[in-house]
């Protein structure tokens, strides 16, 4: 066998003992490198007179061209080995069932709101709804809370620029403001207005952060306005929500007297079951009372002619109430382990 066809025979069997592309890399460099084999041979011709150089030149470079074709279609082979390996390694079985979509349910506290309205509603009441970012207007001056009272501090309400009257509503009660307004001009000019009937659900902000209070919160408050509302209305509405809402006629209630700036006389309501874990002890639920003349007046409605009652009530404790939650941040903190466990 010639030194060329030994040369060829060294170069295949090295290039196909390669493995992968850096080993046939290296295995190049021994044949065509700077002082591969065949580099050394091209360099040596030099020394050879014209006709030798020109014979030995074709036979080098025959040699070099079989080597190159060679070391070509092993970089084939190993791409081709390379692609059905991961081909293999990243096959998808489409044959496999699929994992579904799942099912969404409603949040605790819309399930709660969603009960309210239709308890409410049931009575005459319909759901009325205002912006989240309010006036300091509708949100104090018109609900009779002065310029200089706490609840207006910095530290208690979220302004949404300094020194601006513009804020998150602290609660849904400007909702009742602009619904007063609208109604009293809708029946201007009439003898008489006939009832206004509405409860205001929905988010609103406080500076407040514990297991029993976050900076947002859900509150529902009612109004019913017209001709002689009364205290002794009011109690009844309450007492028959709250049996209605928990199911049971197995409660006992308690007005204390309060203080709220937008209501004169003002309670605040407890309950207690009269059965079941919980009997016996009193659980604080709503504040409510006669609305203000001022207030009235702000919503264009005559306290000489009418009177009104209001309630308020947080939908986060309503809803903790019903379903034995006790720490209102899981209802924020969106863990599916926590809020699967209310839908249906
Ligand atoms: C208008 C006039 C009066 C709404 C009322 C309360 C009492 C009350 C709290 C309950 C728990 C807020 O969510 S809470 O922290 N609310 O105690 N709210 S009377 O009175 C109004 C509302 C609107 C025009």
């Amino acid at each position: 066998m010639s030194q060329l066809d030994e040369i060829l025979l060294q170069a295949q069997t090295a290039f196909a003992q390669a493995t992968d592309s850096n080993a046939l890399e290296q295995a190049k460099a021994l044949f065509l490198g700077k002082s591969g084999q065949i580099t050394e041979l091209l360099k040596g011709l030099g020394k050879l007179d014209a006709e030798a150089r020109r014979a030995a030149g074709a036979e080098i470079n025959a040699c070099k061209t079989a080597v190159e074709a060679a070391l070509e279609a092993r970089r084939d082979a190993l791409r081709t080995a390379a692609l059905e390996q991961q081909l293999a390694a990243e096959a998808l079985d489409v044959t496999l069932p699929g994992r579904g979509a799942g099912h969404g349910g409603l949040h605790p506290v819309t399930r709660t709101q969603e009960r309210y309205e239709t308890l409410f509603h049931s009575i005459g009441f319909e759901v009325a709804d205002g912006p989240e970012i309010e006036t300091d207007w509708y949100n104090f001056t018109a609900l009779n809370t002065p310029e200089n009272h706490p609840a207006r501090s910095m530290h208690d309400t979220f302004y949404l620029q300094n020194g601006e009257n513009v804020l998150l509503r602290t609660h849904t009660s400007p909702v009742q403001i602009r619904a007063m307004q609208a109604h009293a001009k809708l029946h201007a000019g009439k003898d008489v207005m006939p009832d206004l009937r509405i409860i205001a659900p929905g988010r609103v902000y406080r500076v407040d952060s514990d297991a029993t209070h976050s900076p947002m919160f859900h509150q529902v408050e009612g109004l019913w306005v017209g001709k002689d509302i009364s205290f002794a209305g009011m109690k009844g509405v309450i007492i028959d929500f709250l049996q209605r809402f928990f199911e049971t006629e197995e409660l006992q209630v308690r007005l204390r007297p309060s203080f709220f700036p937008f209501t004169e006389p003002s309670a605040e309501i407890d309950f207690a079951f009269m059965t079941g874990p919980n009997k016996g002890r009193w659980l604080e639920i709503s504040g409510c009372g006669m609305v203000h003349p001022n207030v009235l007046r702000f919503g264009g409605i005559d306290p000489e002619k009418y009177t009104g009652f209001a309630f308020g009530m947080g939908l986060d404790r309503l809803t903790m109430l019903r379903y034995g939650v006790n720490d209102l941040r899981q209802f924020f903190e969106n863990d599916l382990r926590f809020l699967s466990q209310f839908s249906e």
